[in-house]
């Protein structure tokens, strides 16, 4: 029997159901055909959906196991799709009490050119510029702040709270970037942290920082959102320019979904009571330590607003792995940077290395390893160390190379002192697998910074640089030190992250442009302008093998080269001019007639020569 139901009664009922069906979300929210990751574990989010059953049918998609965590309002679906499998819409049924709807799965085509186009790993090759997007340029006002988040403040004269700056101000200077010679970008996090307000030291405090994530899959819209952030990385690689993604997998903010309604308890280190990490290193490397020590390291929390990730479930894991697979497909990301990295897990750890390797074979990763010495460094990236637990990341985030540049230049030279210590340092890199894989820094967004540590002596800061830039690894500038940007983290560290001068309209001064620069400023700039573009096109700086001869009198002399090319870099750290004398460097000047001093561009012979106190020098040995 047929029955026709009224016109009226339809509209009725239709609006009926798309008003009661509750708010559906889905983790990933799409996925690709022919990835090397094709089980995919979707999550999906609806109230009270647990006891739901989930169905598909699309060629080549199989739905494989469906899975109940211990809130009502969670499905997991493992779906397998098949190589064969085209890009399409895939619907997925729910069906439950109360519930009928259809979700749409995206399978999309994917992105052509991995490994040359995106994908394409940041190397010693490169040379990196690390901002903090509230903090570098705000290039669209109007999305300062939202009436529907949990931190609607936005007061550039509040070092605490959000500044406005945004992905469009990174886009509208990518030029910038190119005439320094910058070749890629690290931001710190644009994923949402849709945070309310903290206190800390009697202060409330924005999560401009992007730390505290609410929802990876989305960017947050007060940087632009997903749109923004495609916009300036298909931007930043026409011009050539590759793009670093900050990942967190050690904790998330505590207005994240999946902790507001955890899927399960276990989804996050649970304690008795509240506990902190220790922010202790060596417990993790120590072959006598305690269990105890161990576990507070790595199963306490960050903070009290940073609830700890246990990434040795399996679900969590699996989340976290395929949001750093989905990150690099959508955006085209060709480098990952893994903050506060020993804190996860560390077979976790290996396993989304792992799976960012297969999937991009190109790809970069290196970690945010604050440690307490090289051993403990090398450890925690491929290491010539011979232990049970073995690290497949490529490279740390080498701070302990940072240091010695510090005490390097700061101490008086002695047997085992001043300039001593960044000799020393790469005496040590016989424990890594490859520390060229190493980035290397001067500062950045935690510390206090360059020009600040040298005590603003300019000669220091050009020797800084020197290192910076001609030492093994992949080197890696902080905003505005290019414009002698100063500060000590004292009283907070928004000392070391102030706006970047003309990033704002109606800025009294624009320090993107020379105009703007004291002449001071422009030296500084012009210095590492110089430098880096020298760096460019430098086979030796940016690939080749190191000589360095033990620093005698406080100079350091060392050299890069390969068959193409021999850099050599003296520098004197000492108070008095001083003559350098070539003859222990025989070995490898033998061929060499003359010298060319890549800042002045003089030709001069290979031969003696006088220098000034505290003056860095690099020259290109020629025939
Ligand atoms: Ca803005
Ligand atoms: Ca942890």
């Amino acid at each position: 029997m047929k029955k026709s139901i009224p016109l009226f009664y339809l509209v009725v009922l239709i609006s009926y159901c798309a008003f009661a069906q509750p708010k559906v979300e889905v983790y990933p929210s799409n996925w690709w055909v022919g990835m090397k990751w094709n089980k995919v574990q979707v999550i999906v989010h609806q109230k009270d959906i647990a006891n739901s059953h989930a169905s598909i049918s699309y060629p080549g998609v199989k739905l494989l196991k469906t899975s109940k965590q211990e809130s009502p309002n969670y499905l997991f679906l493992d779906i397998f799709i098949s190589p064969t499998a085209q890009a399409g819409k895939v619907k997925i049924k729910i069906e439950g009490k109360g519930n009928h709807s259809v979700i749409d799965f995206e399978l999309k085509p994917k992105r052509k050119g991995n490994g040359h186009a995106y994908a394409q790993g940041v190397t010693s090759k490169d040379l990196i510029y690390l901002l903090m997007p509230d903090r570098f340029s705000n290039g669209d006002p109007s999305n300062d702040r939202f009436a529907d988040m949990n931190d609607t403040s936005c007061d550039r004269n509040n070092p605490f709270l959000r500044h406005g700056g945004d992905l469009q101000g990174v886009t509208n200077h990518l030029g910038y970037f190119k005439e320094l010679g910058i070749t890629a970008l690290w931001l710190t996090p644009v994923i949402e942290n849709d945070q309310a307000l903290t206190d800390e030291g009697n202060t409330k405090r924005s999560a401009y920082h992007g730390y505290a994530f609410t929802d990876q899959y989305k960017i947050d819209k007060r940087f632009g959102g997903n749109e923004a952030y495609k916009e300036m990385i298909d931007a930043a690689h026409a011009q050539g320019l590759k793009i670093i993604q900050d990942a967190v997998y050690n904790h998330v903010g505590d207005k994240h979904f999946l902790f507001l309604d955890k899927p399960s308890k276990d989804w996050f280190n649970q304690w008795p009571k509240y506990t902190n990490t220790t922010y202790r290193d060596e417990p993790l490397v120590d072959p006598y330590a305690s269990k105890w020590d161990y576990n507070i390291s790595v199963n306490g929390w960050f903070t009290t607003f940073m609830p700890d990730l246990n990434q040795r479930n399996p679900y969590v894991a699996n989340f976290l792995i395929q949001y750093a697979l989905w990150a690099v497909e959508e955006f085209g990301i060709d480098g990952w940077r893994v903050d506060t990295y020993f804190y996860s897990d560390r077979d976790f750890l290996n396993r989304v290395n792992q799976a960012l390797y297969t999937e991009y074979p190109q790809i970069s990763i290196f970690g945010e390893n604050t440690m307490q010495s090289v051993t403990e460094q090398a450890y925690y990236c491929k290491n010539n160390i011979n232990t049970a637990w073995k690290s497949n990341l490529q490279g740390v985030i080498d701070f302990q190379w940072e240091g010695s540049v510090h005490d390097g230049l700061n101490a008086n030279f002695g047997w085992s002192n001043g300039i001593m210590h960044v000799y020393n340092i790469l005496v040590q890199d016989i424990l890594y697998k490859d520390p060229m894989r190493n980035e290397i820094l001067l500062d950045n967004h935690d510390q206090d910074r360059f020009f600040s540590v040298v005590g603003e002596d300019f000669d220091k800061f050009k020797m800084g640089i020197v290192l910076l830039l001609t030492q093994r690894g992949i080197p890696q500038l902080y905003y505005g030190t290019e414009i002698l940007m100063k500060n000590f983290k004292n009283p907070s560290d928004a000392e070391v992250r102030k706006d970047f001068p003309g990033g704002w309209k109606g800025d009294s001064v624009n320090k993107f442009d020379a105009s703007g620069r004291t002449p001071k400023e422009n030296e500084a700039f012009d210095f590492i302008k110089k430098l880096a573009w020298f760096r460019k096109q430098s086979s030796s700086l940016q690939t080749g093998k190191t000589m360095q001869f033990v620093p005698e009198d406080a100079i350091y002399v060392y050299f890069r080269y390969d068959e193409k090319q021999t850099v050599m870099v003296v520098l004197n750290t000492g108070d008095k001019e001083k003559n350098i004398s070539l003859k222990r460097f025989a070995e490898i000047t033998k061929g060499f007639s003359k010298m060319k001093d890549i800042f002045s561009g003089n030709i001069s012979t290979l031969s003696n020569f006088l220098m000034n106190a505290h003056e860095s020098a690099v020259f290109e040995l020629m025939r």
